[in-house]
């Protein structure tokens, strides 16, 4: 099983090569059966692991248009947040909300995510169009 915060990464990415790939399935943390002769050094039986990251976190209204988050300027809840990959396909929807831990308004996350690219689009509320 992979550390606590960690996530196995995907296995045999490599195909035919055993050398320099991950070799354990993500969901069960087990090798494929690995045939071991008398005296033989099986290398190659790998496991990667990754921590899962996240993205956010707000929207604010600039009241004085510098683009500045300026302590007098409030959040925005409400804005729809979008998680989209480097291709630009939607991967998760989120609303901005009231900081869970803080209580400041127009806060988003997108938790437990995988190390990569992404590209992070805010829709524009009624109101700003
Ligand atoms: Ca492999
Ligand atoms: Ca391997
Ligand atoms: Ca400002």
């Amino acid at each position: 099983m992979a550390p606590t915060g960690n996530t196995i990464s995907p296995n045999d990415a490599v195909g035919s090569n055993d050398n320099n790939d991950s070799d354990v399935n993500p969901t069960t943390g087990t090798s494929p059966n690995v045939t071991v002769t008398s005296g033989q050094n099986v290398a190659g039986i790998d496991a990667g692991l990754f921590q899962a990251a996240s993205l956010g976190n707000y929207v604010w209204e600039d009241a004085d248009k510098d683009g500045v988050q300026d302590a007098t300027e409030i959040g925005v809840n409400g804005v729809t947040v979008l998680l989209k990959n480097a291709a630009g396909t939607t991967l998760q929807t989120t609303t901005t909300i009231f900081n869970p831990t803080t209580g400041a308004a127009g806060y988003y996350q997108f938790s437990n995510q995988a190390p990569g690219d992404y590209i992070v689009m805010f829709m524009m509320p009624t109101w700003l169009q």
